[in-house]
């Protein structure tokens, strides 16, 4: 791929981050979501790619910006013949989230980000908008660990690979009902618990990052973040792996709890 397309991403990614900063604390997520979107949309459709959106804010009519399917890049802009012919152009897919967490920046709090994924046409799986169990480790545990097995089992490994004791490993888990079972087991086996209330793509990263203290994310968050995770620890050389959900009674949300 183009270098140039990357660095240029960077700075789709910057602008959305900033952009939605300045709704941080203000109680508005819609708000801090939507100025990460357009910030993002401007900036991308100013890059020499003819970029399609393959995990984006929805559906067409529900979401009025990068929503799957669009079209972004110079190729959709009204002078785009003046400086390149559509050939010229290469072809990218695009996975975004412009705020991934948008009640975090809400309420104020870390683990917030804009958050964007780009490969050759076709190196994306369109992840339906479904529920994803997901498994994410530091690289010294990649291709060790392995979500077919269990939390316990997975900790075990884990220590083994990172030289720790369980008691030593600090696992990511999103404070929900539905893992109220998986908590109680990885607490059993002596590893502690970060439980977070949104965010699980920033949870995933850290992983690959020695010094973030957090050693795994385990459990279920939505598919679509799952593949952004997946990309990042590509690139990073962390472990990660995911599973459709199709069963809704494995995903208890607190409204269904209700
Ligand atoms: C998940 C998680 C995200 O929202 O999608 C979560 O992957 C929503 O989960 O990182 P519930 O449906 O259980 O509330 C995030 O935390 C933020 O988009």
């Amino acid at each position: 791929m183009d270098n140039t397309i990357s660095l240029e991403i960077i700075e789709v990614v910057e602008q959305a981050a900033i952009a939605s900063s300045r709704w941080m604390g203000k109680g508005a997520k819609d708000e801090a979501d939507e100025a990460a979107v357009e910030a993002m949309r401007e900036r991308m459709n100013k890059i020499h790619m003819r970029g399609r959106i393959v995990i984006g804010e929805g559906e067409r009519d529900e979401a009025p910006m990068l929503y799957i399917g669009e079209e972004v890049g110079i190729c959709t802009q009204p002078n785009a013949g003046e400086v390149c012919t559509l050939e010229e152009l290469q072809e990218i897919d695009i996975a975004v989230d412009p705020c991934e967490g948008t009640n975090l920046v809400a309420k104020g709090q870390p683990g917030s980000m804009a958050v964007l994924a780009i490969s050759e046409k076709g190196g994306l799986f369109r992840a339906p908008d479904f529920y994803m169990k997901k498994l994410a480790a530091p690289p010294a545990a990649a291709n060790h660990v392995d979500i077919r097995k269990t939390a316990t089992e997975n900790i075990q490994i884990l220590s083994e690979c990172l030289e720790r004791s369980p008691d030593e490993l600090v696992i990511v888990v999103m404070d929900r009902p539905r893992h109220k079972e998986l908590i109680a087991e990885i607490r059993k086996t002596g590893a502690r618990v970060q439980l977070i209330s949104d965010g699980d793509v920033s949870a995933a990263i850290c992983c690959a990052f020695q010094g973030t203290n957090i050693h795994a994310l385990m459990g279920i968050g939505a598919a679509p973040e799952g593949v952004i995770s997946a990309a990042a620890m590509r690139c990073l050389g962390g472990h990660f792996q995911g599973q459709l959900i199709y069963d809704p009674n494995e995903v208890k949300t607190p409204e269904s709890e209700k």
